[in-house]
């Protein structure tokens, strides 16, 4: 058969870049970016280009595996193992109830569009709360605590392309190809970037790292780790005192801004500037420059979210946001409503604070972390917090979970605290992973069942949909039609689902239980009654900007219409413990003088790519990037294995000289190394070392969320002996 060329896009990452793809005889020739796309413009990165190479490896799992006695793993048809997992869970639900059956979905399993409401429904079905997901270890506080205890916009705020300046706080979408709307757009970022640039766009980065984005920044404050609730609050308090803000925005739609004011009053620009090392006037200018927009918005990243008090970061950044009216209003139009959902009214109005949203089934941890709700795609969801999940697999008594369901993710590596992970892994009657390689967790299942790969399944950018600056969507259909006995992420929540006697519906319409539904069938569901039918979609060959009806802004319903808090419940103490907080480590000599912060690098995807022969060739481990005047200091040598220890964890580490870190700090990506030991530790050249060891997850848990301080992590560094 001669060969031909289907549009298709990349998941390897959630950016989705548009791809052109070469097959013969059902195998992958070739692959090359979609130029003809009028969102990305041909843009694809390096990792996406290796997806010939991810389809064909070696030592892809094609197959279901189980655990033998010794540990090893043998073969069996996924049926059998599906059928084995099913007898267990029943027996597991029987034994103690089903709360002690949870489901984790990690990173890619959001890659696969139908994952999510059909593994919700599976929960909701089985009646247990045990639904976990990669949100809450990443940016809890941003997709959905913050919303909730603040209010928001309904009309939203300021997207990239309307605004005239953009406050980005530790996010590095240039590399990681990820920012919700405000900051630089994660499709095809370097390309919007230069659009803004171009067009007077002003950014202001702050980043401990001059990193990518920051070094083509306006103003780059180049922060210590974890200051950045403190210069949040100066950058406001300097706003409001001289009445920079949008006074008749603020008297019409905020509530509490007086006695917020006086909660911030001891963040003048002098005390900020010496709790952050930042230049006074540096600081100044910036909430100058920010608060002059007219148009633009503050955005953060992944750098402040996982530090020290991520409710309080975020409750800021929509604080500074609320305050210049950095909002769409009535008569403005909005860049995008979505393509695949309906159209939902858009005042210029705001939604009071939703408590409720913070109030579901409580953890066995502690009362003050349970379900949250996280604003989804797919609508809000309540989820359980990742982040004690481990906790809540040790704790004995009811409720403990006893099996646990990983799709697309590598809690071994991820989660925070990794020695309790581990023990918590081990201690499971059931671990079941859906993989398409055997990772550090899958070493560790009972049954390992081999995945499809995105070229080898339908998608739809289900995830994405409202994140795009333009009303566009993309259904991608196979590519190639998978060899072996492997599945898709929703399919093994119907398999079990369907032997276990559940009925598992989409937006209240039931999925046929007895045949197993088409991609189609399931995406169709989740898009019930959207802007653009998804017939309409599927018809196009490639993704497309879909020719919808602007949507304008809407006049306020006086009958509805809300204010937004800023003085919710709890804010008064987490505004006295950054003080505090600040205070101390400005008089502490501590044991552990440096701070280890988290980043991504361009040659991996968490714990993806070094199994990439060409990923592989850019490094095989994490480098600690430290400034080259510490490693002086220190008499290390660029490339010395070095130690780096906590007061919870010690791992060693290659030391990597890097101008670009501030002094003081040592930037480190994580989900790297292997199992807990002495075995990995000697490795480290090779699999490079897991920072989540340094860490312990309830030290400083977040309320609510529970999320754990994964960055921002006070260290020492040591030559290795
Ligand atoms: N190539 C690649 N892309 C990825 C990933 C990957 O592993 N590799 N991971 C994906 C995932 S899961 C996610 S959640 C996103 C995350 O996407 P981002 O949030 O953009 O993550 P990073 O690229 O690490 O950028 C965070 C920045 O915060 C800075 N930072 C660290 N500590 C602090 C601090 O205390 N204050 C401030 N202001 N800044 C700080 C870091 O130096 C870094 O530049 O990326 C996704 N994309
Ligand atoms: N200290 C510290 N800890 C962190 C972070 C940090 O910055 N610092 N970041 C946190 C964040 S933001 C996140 S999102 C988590 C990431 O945590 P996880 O999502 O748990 O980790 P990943 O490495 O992304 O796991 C992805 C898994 O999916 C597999 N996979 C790849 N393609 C497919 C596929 O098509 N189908 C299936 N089924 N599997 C596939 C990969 O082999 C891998 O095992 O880590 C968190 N942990
Ligand atoms: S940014 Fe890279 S990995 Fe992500 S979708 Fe695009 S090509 Fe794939
Ligand atoms: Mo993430």
């Amino acid at each position: 058969m001669p060969s031909k060329t289907v549009k298709t896009y990349c998941r390897y990452c959630h950016a989705n870049c548009p791809m052109e793809i070469e097959v013969e005889d059902n195998k992958l020739i070739s692959l090359k970016p979609d130029v003809d796309n009028e969102i990305f413009g041909g843009y694809t990165c390096l990792k996406g280009r290796q997806m010939p190479e991810q389809l064909y490896l070696p030592e892809r799992i094609l197959t279901s595996l189980r655990k033998n006695e010794d540990g090893s793993h043998t073969d069996i048809g996924s049926q059998q193992a599906l059928d084995e997992i099913a007898d267990k869970l029943k027996a597991i639900k029987e034994k103690y109830g089903p709360r002690a059956i949870a489901s984790y979905n990690g990173t890619v399993s959001f890659q696969n569009s139908a994952t999510h409401p059909v593994a919700k429904s599976w929960h909701v079905e089985l009646d247990s709360p045990s639904y976990y997901t990669s949100i809450t270890i990443d940016q809890p506080a941003k997709v959905g605590i913050g919303q909730a205890r603040m209010g928001f916009w309904a009309a939203g705020q300021h997207t990239w392309q309307d605004s005239n300046v953009a406050l980005i706080i530790g996010n590095n979408t240039l590399v990681s190809h990820y920012s919700i709307p405000g900051g630089i757009p994660s499709f095809s970022p370097s390309n919007a970037l230069r659009e803004g640039k171009k067009r007077g766009l002003k950014i202001i980065a702050v980043d401990p790292r001059k990193s990518e984005v920051a070094s083509r920044a306006d103003l780059h404050l180049q922060i210590k780790p974890g200051q950045d609730a403190v210069l949040l609050a100066g950058l406001i308090h300097i706003i409001l005192d001289e009445e920079l803000h949008d006074k008749a925005f603020c008297d019409e739609h905020i509530e509490n801004l007086d006695t917020f004011k006086d909660n911030i009053s001891q963040f003048t620009p002098d005390y900020v500037a010496e709790r952050t090392e930042l230049a006074k006037d540096d600081i100044i200018e910036a909430a100058r420059l920010f608060a002059a927009g007219p148009k633009g918005c503050a955005t953060t990243g992944t750098g402040p979210e996982m530090g020290p008090y991520p409710n309080l970061i975020q409750h800021l950044t929509q604080t500074i946001n609320a305050i210049c009216g950095r909002h769409y209003r009535a008569g403005e139009k909005l860049p995008n409503a979505g393509v695949l959902s309906p159209l939902v009214p858009r005042p210029a109005q705001a939604v009071p604070p939703t408590p409720e949203w913070l109030t579901g089934i409580r953890s066995r941890v502690s009362d003050d972390i349970g379900e949250v709700t996280v604003l989804t795609a797919n609508g809000p969801v309540k989820e359980m917090p990742t982040a004690i999940l481990a906790d809540e697999i040790l704790m004995e008594g009811e409720g403990q979970i006893k099996a646990l369901i990983c799709v697309g993710g590598n809690p071994l590596l991820a989660w925070p605290g990794q020695d309790k992970a581990y023990e918590a892994l081990k201690n499971l009657d059931l671990l079941v992973c859906i993989d398409y390689k055997m990772s550090a967790t899958c070493e560790m299942a009972d049954y390992v069942i081999g995945s499809k790969l995105c070229l080898e399944r339908d998608d739809l950018t289900v995830l994405t949909d409202i994140w795009y600056e333009k009303p566009y969507s993309h259904y991608a259909k196979t590519v190639i039609e998978a060899e072996g006995d492997v599945i898709e992420e929703w399919e093994l929540f119907w398999e079990l689902g369907k032997r276990l006697g559940l009925n598992l519906n989409i937006r209240e319409q039931p999925l046929d239980m007895v045949n197993k539904p088409s991609k189609y069938d399931v995406l169709e569901k989740m898009t019930i009654n959207s802007r653009v039918p998804l017939a309409d979609i599927y018809k196009n060959d490639g993704g497309k900007v879909y020719d919808v009806p602007d949507v304008i802004v809407a006049e306020a319903d006086p009958a509805t219409k809300g204010r937004m808090d800023l003085m919710p419940e709890g804010i008064t103490d987490e505004i006295a413990g950054t003080i505090k907080d600040a205070d101390s480590s400005l008089k502490a000599k501590t044991d552990f003088p440096y701070i280890l912060i988290s980043r991504r690098m361009k040659n991996t995807f968490n714990s993806t790519g070094p199994e990439l022969s060409f990923l592989a060739k850019k490094g095989t481990t994490n480098p600690a990037y430290i400034n080259p005047e510490d490693l002086a200091e220190l008499n290390i040598a660029d490339g010395d294995v070095i130690s780096i220890t906590s007061d919870r964890g010690q791992i060693p580490a290659v030391a990597q000289s890097s101008p670009d870190i501030k002094r003081g700090v040592v930037s480190m990506a994580h989900c790297w190394g292997g199992a807990p030991g002495e075995r990995s530790d000697d490795k480290v050249r090779e699999i490079g070392a897991n920072t989540n060891r340094l860490i312990n997850n309830l030290d400083h848990a977040s309320k609510y969320s529970g999320m754990a301080r994964q960055s921002s992590i006070p260290v020492q560094l040591t030559k290795a002996g």
